[in-house]
């Protein structure tokens, strides 16, 4: 089964990689994905200076899914602008996933990081984790800025990192937001921001940042993300690839994401879970599946949910 997929006219040897965040901080764990099965290399989100990131415990992992609030720790972008040419050797695309604190950031590390030739710039809009800063994609008007500045001294595809959005008005705004600013693909969706996971034998929150407050990830996302691929693949009249994040733990919601219209998957809390070897898992899943139902590959089945 031929589970290679295209973004943004960037061919990948299959549909599954790391999602921004998960074990791709430092050289080694982008290393390890290089030698993995992973389809591509993302790196942390980066930022202008190297982040410790919040205070642990800041990843708590349960049966429905993770919450986190690692609040961006990261190498620093001149760090990952030297590391980027050498993960060339694994021959897969490289996805380089850019963050700031504010517009002057996102544009210092955009033109250096578009320097070090990555495959795809993903602009992450989306972090929900930062004591005191909103997440970007929630404002239409700062994100339109931002993405036109960064636009401008990017020469590889550049796509967007968006936050999960509640209502058909939202995902209108800023799917006119992205007509204008020629982003190429998006990555749907960032963790859904700022929940709460309780323990009630010990009384008290599961992470320690922000009160416990912090972003959700895994399977009980896994419908809202695929809503937020399906609103945008439809406003977008499936003009625009997209990357499906949220919820993928099996073949099987790969499939629901390539349905809804996704053309690749990003893996984040099952990769955190269950390490590197679930790439292959998925891929053997995802192969067998589409096998069983006739689809000669994944971008066979994209976009094609049926409605009652
Ligand atoms: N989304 C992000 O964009 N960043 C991380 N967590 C998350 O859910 C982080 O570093 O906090």
């Amino acid at each position: 089964m031929d589970l290679s997929t295209t973004i943004a006219g960037v061919r990948f040897p299959s549909c599954f990689m790391n999602a921004a965040g998960a074990r791709c901080v430092t050289g080694d764990e982008l290393d390890a994905l290089g030698r993995s099965r992973s389809a591509a290399i993302v790196t942390k989100s980066m930022t202008l200076a190297p982040r410790d990131g919040n205070p642990e415990p800041r990843y708590y992992g349960f049966p429905a899914g993770s919450i986190n609030s690692m609040g961006l720790p990261n190498l620093g972008y001149l760090a990952y602008a030297r590391i980027i040419p050498e993960l060339r050797k694994f021959g897969k695309p490289i996805i380089a996933s850019v963050a700031g604190f504010s517009e002057e950031d996102f544009v210092i590390i955009a033109k250096v990081i578009n320097e070090s030739r990555p495959d795809l710039i993903e602009v992450n809009l989306s972090c929900p984790n930062i004591p005191g800063e909103p997440q970007i994609g929630y404002d239409p008007d700062v994100s339109a800025r931002l993405l036109k500045r960064v636009r401008n001294v990017v020469s590889v595809p550049m796509g967007v990192k968006l936050p999960p959005y509640f209502d058909p008005a939202h995902q209108e705004r800023m799917a006119q937001v992205l007509e204008g600013v020629g982003v190429q693909f998006l990555s749907l969706i960032n963790s859904v921001g700022n929940g709460l996971v309780v323990n009630p034998d010990e009384e008290r929150v599961a992470i320690k940042p922000k009160g416990g407050f912090g972003g959700l990830g895994g399977p009980l996302i896994k419908p809202v993300a695929l809503a937020n691929v399906r609103a945008f693949w439809k406003l977008f009249g499936g003009r625009l690839p997209i990357i499906g994040v949220g919820g993928v733990v099996n073949g099987t919601d790969a499939f629901e994401h390539f349905l809804c219209g996704a053309s690749a998957v990003q893996v984040g809390t099952a990769l955190v879970e269950e390490g590197l070897g679930v790439f292959e898992r998925l891929e053997n899943e995802l192969a067998m599946l589409l096998a069983r139902k006739g689809y000669a590959s994944p971008l066979a089945c994209r976009g094609n949910l049926k409605e009652l």
